[in-house]
């Protein structure tokens, strides 16, 4: 495992090019606020200074996917940079087949479209807007099955990601495994706060599905991250490199969904990787109506090289070492200040606990995503509601009222600092002392699919 002589988490880069960022007075914020909703999603990013919304197509490419970018073959068919990436994702993740979507919900929307029908179950460990949506849309019912731990922010089980066996058998034994098309798996689990599955859950997982006759299908936008969690913490992974760890996860499984805008560097792009023909088949039939040929699924030649590079990059353990220190080193800042955050810290974010930062706001005047706008009120720090918000409304209309009401403090891959970490818990700190006088918030319009993208608040 990488052990630096010089410093626990250095960066395995230096920087080449730099991009300037406006700086913002209270005044410009809190107007930007209010033209925004209180909703840090309707933000300009212009008006921000230092962007944790989300780690999705922001992290930095290096200057070998730049260079991979001039080498995209634009043509319509049978683009060069497909086959690269078609090699890439057969020999570092494993999976059969490839089929590229524009993003990760392009190779989601396929995935249900072609495996859900009317009133299947889709268990899962946690649900993620995006996902849960698409296998709604397609008929299906999202049954959560992550352990229990997972839904409390102070439990520092390592693994918080597992599934919880009995759960699952119970879902089994009501519907019968013939209405469950699949076990819907993400690593580094999202919503947890960037939670791991272990290998030894994995397995046990992959056991008890065989013996049943279900797919698991895996979201795997993360997975070198988890990969990272068990290489640290579970016996047996400690000498194994990243790039095998990330191989026997995904061997484990049967499919995968990816949004390549995270672990896999780049600024757009995703895949459906598959194991059988038969649904290959059909999703490469699928994704020329949604998405584009299946050559190019929405990308660019381009897109495709950078993406075919970032994955090589992506699992490299020094990078993976730095990518996850520098989210630690925010995570133990925090703590220092009594900041209450999501223990233990994930890979891909701080996670605040909103009802314990605030917990004279209830959940239905909206904690983090009023905490969210304190932030950026004070710093122009942009983070993201993990929360009710989110959550949404549930197929009866009643909304979901999720035990994490979350912020998270997103931070992209080879793009900000350790003194912009320093910044961002400081700025954290100071609204935490003055918490008290923070007021909720009142929803005063709700779009009907994932509100949390455009929906607008007023102060209370
Ligand atoms: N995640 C994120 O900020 C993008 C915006 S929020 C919907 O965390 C998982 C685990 C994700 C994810 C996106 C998607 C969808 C699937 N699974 O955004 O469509 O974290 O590429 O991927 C966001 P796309």
């Amino acid at each position: 495992m990488h052990k630096s002589p010089y410093h626990s988490w250095a960066e395995p880069y230096k920087i080449k090019m730099v991009e300037l960022l406006k700086m913002t007075s209270p005044q410009q914020r809190k107007k930007a606020l209010k033209e925004a909703g209180y909703n840090t999603f309707l933000l300009r990013s212009e008006d921000v200074y230092i962007d944790l919304l989300t780690d999705s197509g922001t992290s930095a490419m290096s200057d070998r996917q730049w260079a991979g970018m001039m080498l995209g073959d634009e043509a319509y068919a049978g683009s060069r940079n497909f086959y690269h990436l078609e090699e890439v994702v057969k020999d570092v993740y494993g999976y059969k087949y490839l089929v590229p979507t524009h993003q990760g919900r392009g190779a989601e929307n396929i995935i249900s479209k072609i495996l859900i029908k009317k009133g299947d179950i889709i268990p899962g460990n946690m649900y993620f807007t995006t996902t849960r949506l698409h296998q709604e849309l397609a008929g299906g019912k999202f049954e959560d099955i992550i352990i229990d731990e997972a839904h409390d922010p102070e439990n520092e089980f390592p693994f918080k990601g597992n599934v919880d066996l009995d759960k699952l058998d119970k879902l089994v034994k009501k519907y019968g495994a013939s209405k469950i098309p699949y076990i819907s798996i993400a690593t580094s689990v999202n919503m947890a706060g960037g939670q791991p599955i272990s290998i030894a859950n994995l397995k046990a997982l992959r056991a008890y599905t065989k013996k049943h006759g279900i797919r698991i299908i895996h979201d795997m936008t993360r997975v070198a991250e988890n990969a990272h969690f068990i290489q640290q913490r579970e016996a047996g992974y400690s000498k194994m490199p990243i790039r095998s760890i990330v191989k026997l996860i995904c061997s484990l499984t049967d499919g995968a969904t990816m949004s390549a805008k995270k672990d896999a560097l780049v600024n757009i792009g995703g895949f459906l990787a598959i194991n059988e023909w038969d649904v290959f088949e059909e999703a490469r039939n699928m994704v020329v109506v949604y998405e584009g040929l299946h050559t190019y699924g929405g990308l660019a030649g381009r897109d495709m090289e950078a993406m075919a590079i970032g994955i090589l990059e992506s699992v490299n353990d020094d990078h993976i070492h730095a990518r996850v220190g520098q989210v630690v080193y925010l995570g133990e800042k925090m703590i220092s200040f009594g900041i209450p955050i999501v223990k233990p810290i994930g890979g891909h974010g701080i996670f605040v606990d909103a009802k314990k930062f605030l917990p004279h706001i209830p959940q239905d005047q909206f904690p983090a995503q009023t905490l969210a706008a304190a932030v950026y009120l004070d710093s122009g720090v942009r983070t993201m509601e993990r929360g009710v918000v989110s959550a949404g409304r549930k197929a009866n209309g009643e909304n979901y009222f999720p035990k994490l009401e979350l912020v998270r403090f997103t931070i992209p891959r080879r793009v900000y600092t350790q003194a912009h970490m320093d910044v961002i818990a400081e700025s954290t700190a100071r609204v935490f002392n003055k918490r008290q006088k923070i007021k909720g918030l009142k929803m005063v319009y709700e779009p009907k699919y994932l509100r949390f993208f455009q929906a607008r608040f007023e102060e209370i």
